[in-house]
Parts: C-alpha cells; structure tokens; sequence
C-alpha cells in the first residue's frame, strides 16, 4: 500500500485526508475502538460524572484527574477493557490521552486556541511564522470548525456563571480576561440550554465523551477523509514494528486486539510510506524501541527527547457565599486569563460540573516550564520509560502562583485543599497535553521526515518540543497542514 498512517489523532487525520486529496491511498491503523455504536443504555460514551466500562483504557480502577471531592477519594472499580481515556503512568507523570478513531479529539475540551504570534516563533524558531499565521493556522481553524461564543449569550447564560465569577475576579485583580475559541458547536448549546435539544456539554459530558455537539475529528477530518473513498481504518490494532521491507518500503506489524486487550492475530502490512502519528507518547515510545531494539537503528540521538508537559498544573479557589459559581455548568471552558507575558502562565477557567453548588473556581493552568524529559529504553523490563520528575512541576506551580495568589489575596480567599487529594493544593501530578519525544529540525527535518529512515515520517504532537504556551491541538493540526503540503509536493 502507498501511505500507512499509525494512529487517527490530529496529526494523522490531517495526513490521511490530505494524502487522499492528492489521490494516494492510506490504511490508518488505530489501537483504540471505532466510538460509533451505541452502548446498552444507547449512548456511545459515558457521562463524566458516572464512568463506566467505556471510560478508561486497560485500568480495573478509574484515575480520575480529580481525584477527591470534600474529602472523599472518587474512583471506583471498572471492568478493564478498551476504553476512552487513557491514564499513562510513567515514574513521575501520569500522562491522559484519548484511544480511539479521534485520538485526543474524543475526550478532550475542544479548545481551539492559536498562540500569538511571538510565543509561536520561540516555540519553533525554525518554522517560518509568515506562513503559519497566514496559510496553516486558517486552514486548521477551517477544517477544524473552531468558533468562539456568542458574547451576549455568555453574559446571561447560567452556565457559564462559574466562568463570568472567574473573569470578575481575574479582572479586579488586573490580569487580562480572554474568550477562548471551541470546536463545540455553540447554538446546539443555546440548544441544550434552552431545553430543545439532548444536553451533552450541560449534561457534564467531556473527559469520556460527548455525545452530541463536540465536533471531534470523526466529525471534521475523519468524515472528509472517509468521504474520499481512498481511506481504510482498522481500530482495535496496535501497531508494534516497524522496519526496513527487502524490495523497498516498511514492513509494519500490527496486533490485533480484542475489548479486553488481548492480542487474537499479529498481521504483516507493507507500506511505501508509514506516518508516525500515535501521539507525543505514542510516537515516542515506539521511535525509541525500534532505535534500540535495531529495527530502525539509523534513527538519530534526538529521538525520545526534548518531551515537555506544555506546563499543565491545576488549582482550585474557594469563593465566597456571594460568590456561586452555579450547579449548572457547561463542561465545555469558555474563557482564561492570559498572563504569560508577566507570569508564564494562561489559566483556563474550568468548570466543576458536579451538579451542586460547590463554591469554586476550578483552573488548568498551562506554563512556562523549562524542564524537558527523555524517552529510554529499559532492556531490562522491556518498556520504555520517561524521566520526568514530580519535583519538576515546581516553576509552574510558581506561574500558576503569579495569579492565584494575587487573585486570593485581593478576594481574601484561599486555595481549595480537597480536589487532588487531603490537604493538597496543586494538581501537579499529570499532564493532558504531552508534547516532544521527536522534535521537529532535531529528529526529523524541518517537515518532519525522520532522519535515517527515508519514507518515515513524524506528524503529530511529538514534533512540538514540549510547550506551545497555549492548548496544543491547532498548532498540531496547523503544523500537520504545513508538513503533508510539502511532503506531498516533493516525496509523492
Ligand atoms: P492523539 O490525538 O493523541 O492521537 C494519537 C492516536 O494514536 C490515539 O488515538 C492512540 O490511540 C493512537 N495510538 C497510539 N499508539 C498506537 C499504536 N502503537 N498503534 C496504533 N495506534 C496507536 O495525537 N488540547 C487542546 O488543544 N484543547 C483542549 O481543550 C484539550 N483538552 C484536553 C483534555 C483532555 C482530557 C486530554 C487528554 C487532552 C486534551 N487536549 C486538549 C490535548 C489534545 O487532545 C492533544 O494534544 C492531541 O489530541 C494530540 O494530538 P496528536 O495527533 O499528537
């Protein structure tokens, strides 16, 4: 076959919808299930609040991000089976991620946020900005169907109160208050608000799904991309090989699993062309196994490094009683405060859909955070592990400080202890944004062809070295959208 395509996230939605314009054929192999038949209670995904089989990949007990509410651990146990979100742990880091045909798209926020320009250009000196800003970021945003909310409705709508008390609060205190754009489709809200239509973002829907108004890429680049006729997916395989075929082109092995994660066939694919497109994570992972294990052993020294966690910690603030913040609230962020000029740090205000009044801002703070892990592997376990430690968390615990502190301090309020754990204020032991593993102009060249391996290819979040300053994945798909135009033009 032409063109392999390992994964169906952003990178590799982009990859197989392009290529398929162009007129090459692709296969894209995908260890996540379909998402497209309804369970017994006839949803596809499961509601946040009550997870279920369908929640977590390969765990016999959850690991929810927020792991304790007024003192009482939330998780449960559930069946392990191939489920939706995926709570990687590695020695200091869990990392969560979507498995599935959508990757990321099916479990995340949808915010759809395109860095200012200087930040871009710091991120990766090597990418000529001119081009991003006028060609790629407006394709992505087009193909992605990103849109910001309707400014009057926002004011009156109850809920987004949790995020008009954040923007009170972050505007008494200085710091600017910016809307963030969103793939959710705004007037299904108004929709679900005014009571016409099935609630999903008002329902709580988000970290397991959303079964109605979230255009995730099975919506977008996927559908278009089927649409072609020239697109095959196989979900529920796991790409675990790739290497150098006799004759030309790679040989990838694939497992087939079943809903349990046991393996029921190994198959042999050839591809001319084969796009590493499993995720920051993913993509890493089996870069460096194949590296080490000698079935790719030309690939350079830079693959597995230069991984960062684009900063993420989360806080809670515990208002005052005049100060709700609603029962009601949209699960889908709205707005954040941008202070990573002065500070480092740009702050989601996030809702905490717990369906009763609880009194607290919640935010996910992405930072500026300096600190950069590296993939290896461990011959002796077989895995492949990532340095990153815990402490290490500690520069963007300080940005995050840089509003929270200033925001208590002129509110006269206090960091919430109850959400992570007992008496734990920060949220600093995950990460939903990984990035790095093989960095563009390191790894690969400046459009993501692997050096040493001709035919490989890089084309997802592994390519970005570990912070994009704001939430990754428009500058995923606009780096997508730059890279196969080239790659098309010149190696097809
Ligand atoms: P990704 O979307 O992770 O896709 C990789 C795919 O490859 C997955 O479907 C994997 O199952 C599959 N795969 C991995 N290994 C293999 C293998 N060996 N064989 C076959 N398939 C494989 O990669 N970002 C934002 O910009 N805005 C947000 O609001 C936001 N919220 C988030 C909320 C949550 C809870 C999470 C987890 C993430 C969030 N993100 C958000 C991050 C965003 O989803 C992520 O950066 C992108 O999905 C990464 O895109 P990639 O194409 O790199």
């Amino acid at each position: 076959m032409p063109a392999l395509v390992i994964g169906t996230g952003y990178g590799g939605s982009v990859a197989a919808l392009r290529l398929a314009e162009a007129g090459v054929d692709v296969h894209m192999v995908e260890m996540g299930m379909a998402w497209d038949t309804p369970g017994s209670d006839g949803k596809i995904f499961a509601n946040t609040t009550s997870p279920d089989v369908r929640s977590y990949w390969l765990r016999t007990r959850t690991k929810q991000p927020l792991s304790n509410f007024l003192g009482f651990p939330l998780d449960k146990d559930v069946p392990r089976h191939t489920g939706i979100l995926d709570a990687e742990e590695f020695g200091g880091i869990i990392v969560y991620q979507g498995r599935g045909v959508g990757g990321g798209s099916l479990v995340n926020g949808g915010m759809a946020v395109t860095p200012r320009r200087e930040n871009f250009a710091a991120v990766l000196p090597s990418v000529d900005a001119a081009e991003m800003y006028g060609t790629y970021y407006p394709r992505a945003n087009a193909g992605l169907g990103v849109s910001t909310i309707d400014p009057a409705w926002f004011e009156t709508a109850e809920c987004y109160r949790y995020a008009r008390v954040g923007r009170k609060h972050a505007q008494r205190s200085g710091f600017p208050f910016v809307f963030v754009p969103d793939v959710y489709d705004w007037d299904y809200m108004k929709r679900e608000a005014a009571g016409t239509a099935t609630k999903s973002a008002l329902a709580g829907e988000i970290l397991y799904g959303n079964n109605h108004g979230k255009k995730s890429l099975q919506q977008t680049y996927l559908a278009r991309a089927k649409a072609t006729g020239r697109v095959t997916i196989s979900p529920l395989h796991k790409v675990t090989s790739v290497a150098p075929a006799t004759g030309g082109g790679y040989t990838v092995t694939v497992e087939q699993i079943n809903t349990s994660g046991d393996t029921t066939a190994t198959k042999a694919m050839t591809a001319d062309k084969v796009f590493f497109a499993a995720g920051s994570v993913g993509t890493s992972k089996l870069l460096v196994r194949l590296k080490a294990t000698g079935a790719l052993p030309r690939l350079n020294g830079e693959v597995g490094k230069g991984w960062g966690d684009n900063g993420n910690v989360m806080c809670g603030r515990a208002n005052h009683m005049w100060d709700a913040t609603g029962k009601l609230q949209s699960s889908i962020p709205t707005a954040g405060i941008d202070n990573w000029a002065a500070g480092g740090a740009f702050a989601e205000v996030a809702p905490l859909p717990t369906g009763i009044e609880t009194y607290a801002s919640f935010y996910l703070s992405i930072t500026r955070n300096p600190h950069r892990a590296q993939f290896s592997w461990n011959a002796a376990t077989g895995r492949v592990e990532l340095n990153w430690q815990t402490a290490w968390k500690q520069p963007s615990i300080d940005a995050a400080k840089t509003i929270f502190d200033k925001i208590n301090a002129k509110e006269g309020t206090i960091y919430r202890t109850d959400l992570f754990g007992t008496y734990k204020i920060w949220g600093d032991h995950l990460t939903y944004h990984p990035l790095g593993g093989a960095v563009l102009d390191k790894a690969t060249d400046n459009y993501g062809r692997l050096y040493g391996h001709p035919g490989l290819y890089v084309i997802d979040g592994a390519l970005i070295p570990g912070n994009t300053s704001v939430n990754p994945f428009v500058t995923i798909t606009a780096l997508a959208e730059r890279n196969i135009e080239k790659i098309i033009t010149t190696d097809l």
